[in-house]
């Protein structure tokens, strides 16, 4: 199973630590595209490699190569939601991660899309369980 994992880049790194750890819990399950995303040298300013399109045309092509998203949507992304947009209209199974209780209201156009899962936790441990179950159906489903 390859999992498409989103978070926040130059939306701000404060999870980075967080999306590291999901992303370890993640790979019990199968190969994630994107572990650069939880990579703590990343920073912010997400400018220190490939130019923007070649980053665009590659995250899609594992975009669509990818037969699950999961994104972490606490710390507001415009990337992450292109990401989800983009995913919902290829028919891809998307899973959303919003943790409650930090003063952030998650978008409507996420926590209102009816074809989007959605995941409420406060912290890693008690994700656990709710994404075995979710990843282990799915991937019994194929
Ligand atoms: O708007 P944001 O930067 O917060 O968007 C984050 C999302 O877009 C992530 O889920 C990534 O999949 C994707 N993304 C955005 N910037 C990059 C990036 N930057 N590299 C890979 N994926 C990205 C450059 C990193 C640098 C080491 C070359």
């Amino acid at each position: 199973m390859k999992i498409y994992f989103a978070g926040s880049i130059r939306g701000g790194r404060q999870d980075a630590a967080l999306y590291e750890q999901i992303i370890q819990y993640l790979k019990t399950f199968g190969e994630v595209l994107t572990e650069h995303v939880g990579d703590p040298a990343l920073t912010s300013i997400g400018d220190d490699g490939p130019n923007d399109q070649f980053i665009h045309d590659r995250d899609l092509e594992w975009l669509q190569s990818s037969d699950v998203i999961v994104a972490e949507v606490t710390a507001v992304s415009m990337g992450v939601g292109y990401e989800i947009g983009r995913a919902v209209e290829m028919r891809k199974p998307v899973l959303c991660l919003f943790r409650e209780g930090l003063n952030v209201n998650l978008s409507a156009m996420i926590a209102g899309c009816a074809a989007i899962e959605l995941i409420h936790y406060s912290e890693f441990e008690q994700l656990k369980k709710p994404l075995h179950k979710y990843l282990f159906s799915f991937k019994a489903s194929k």
